[in-house]
């Protein structure tokens, strides 16, 4: 028997889901008009009132969103309840000058939960399962979303957030976890933790619920074998709740978006032209049932393809691939999300020059990051030790910054190769799309 967390909305026929999505959509604009003086700017800028807007097929009207506004409006500027209706924030990984606050009710939180748990029953997940949240906790959206989740849909959930390795391998297998939700770098690292330990024979995983960062096919297989489960993928962003915005099913052809709760659309980055369902571009989402947050027109920047071909799981709701790339620099470095800007940002403000390089690779599963900073020529003359400690000192900076620790050398002026064009700052070679 099939199971989905919510059958009437999860199957719902396409026709009432329009008409869903409409009404919602018009409801929303109406909110955001009346209490959000930033978008009625906006929207007044484009000549657009909500008596414009009746329904889906109007959304094309309205002027897009992006990171950009959302740090203009940073940290209230946004918010469409008063703060005495909003009970929690969350917050973007890691990134000090680029950090996206978001904002909730409490029925804001309850419907991000549905679709986690929605992400979790489409996972196998029942009553009887034991959840091993290993997503952080915090201001991270991973671990509170799949908590909440895994709570909805009756699991015991271990909310054990990132880290310690051996102490996660002990509860997984002395209270026998059947579900384990983390990133899928950390997901490959605990299979290889386990199989070092002699634990592999003691695991009663079925299944995986990974997101946050891109990860391949090829991945997912890995996974699958070190740690003896089935990987399901999930997608979602802060801006818009969390994870849960678009999940797979057991079919793994896409991810369902939670389109009750979110409108999809996919878009030419440089012209803005809205393009048809099956054609490569950036996905827009606007948010339709958020009181204290909405996002109307959000750009994502994350590249991918919307697929509404039926699935033979039974969903209805569109699905979207894994995203292919994005239309901006921001890197996800071991989940956390990185702007190159703000490498440069604090190379600058210790003293260094501009001539460095981002190096991020892949080795076992797991993220490496480099930084080349050419050194200013009074260092040339150094010791050994005080160009280490110098390195110290950037790579404290960076922690700092970003969140996440970075392996920084200083090399001789001139040796970071020149570019004829635009400087190459980073250098990808993690093959993940
Ligand atoms: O990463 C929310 C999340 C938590 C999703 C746990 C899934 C599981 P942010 O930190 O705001 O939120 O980062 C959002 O991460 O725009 C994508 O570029 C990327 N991303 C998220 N899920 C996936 C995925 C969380 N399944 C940004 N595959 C998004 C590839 C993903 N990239």
């Amino acid at each position: 028997m099939k199971q989905y967390y919510q059958p009437e909305i999860e199957t719902m026929p396409r026709e009432q889901l329009h008409a869903l999505q409409s009404e919602r959509l018009v409801k929303q604009i109406r909110h955001v008009w009346e209490n959000v003086p930033y978008y009625r700017q906006k929207m007044e800028e484009k000549g657009v009132t909500p008596e414009d807007i009746h329904g889906i097929e109007d959304l094309h009207k309205l002027p897009f969103l992006s990171k950009s506004d959302l740090r203009d409006a940073y940290p209230y500027g946004l918010l469409a309840e008063p703060l005495s209706a909003c009970v929690r924030i969350q917050s973007t990984s890691g990134t000090t000058g680029r950090r996206v606050v978001a904002f909730y009710t409490q029925h804001d939180i309850d419907l991000w939960e549905d679709c986690c748990a929605r992400a979790i029953v489409a996972a196998g997940g029942t009553n009887q399962d034991v959840c091993q949240v290993c997503y952080g906790y915090g201001l991270f959206t991973g671990g509170p979303g799949l908590n909440g989740g895994s709570h909805k849909v009756g699991c015991l959930t271990l909310p054990m957030s990132s880290g310690n390795t051996e102490r996660q391998l002990q509860f997984m297998t002395d209270l026998q976890a059947t579900i384990l939700c983390c990133t899928p770098s950390y997901a490959a690292y605990l299979g290889e933790s386990a199989i070092e330990m002699g634990l592999r024979d003691k695991l009663h995983l079925k299944a995986g619920i990974f997101g946050a960062e891109a990860w391949t096919e090829e991945m997912r297989h890995d996974i699958e074998q070190k740690l003896g489960l089935k990987a399901y993928d999930i997608y979602g962003l802060t801006e818009l709740s969390g994870p849960g915005v678009a999940f797979e099913c057991e079919e793994q052809h896409g991810m369902h978006i939670c389109e009750d709760h979110f409108i999809a659309e996919i878009i030419d980055p440089n012209t803005e032209e809205v393009l048809p369902y099956g054609q490569k571009g950036e996905l827009v989402f606007t948010s339709i049932t958020k009181e204290a947050f909405p996002m109307i027109r959000y750009r994502t920047r994350d590249i991918c393809v919307l697929n509404a071909e039926p699935c033979s799981c039974g969903r209805t709701h569109i699905r979207m691939s894994k995203p292919m790339g994005r239309s901006d620099d921001m890197l996800i470095i071991r989940g956390v999300n990185v702007f190159p800007s703000q490498i440069e940002t604090v190379l600058l403000n210790q003293g260094m020059p501009a001539n460095y390089q981002i190096i991020v690779d892949r080795v076992n599963n797991t993220d490496t990051f480099d930084v080349e900073v050419e050194m200013p020529a009074e260092l040339i003359s150094d010791s050994l030790s005080e160009i280490s400690r110098k390195e110290k000192e950037l790579v404290g900076a960076l922690r700092s910054m970003l969140g996440i620790s970075a392996n920084v050398r200083l090399v001789a002026p001139k040796s970071i190769a020149r570019s004829e064009g635009k400087a190459v700052r980073v250098i990808d070679k993690r093959k993940l799309y």
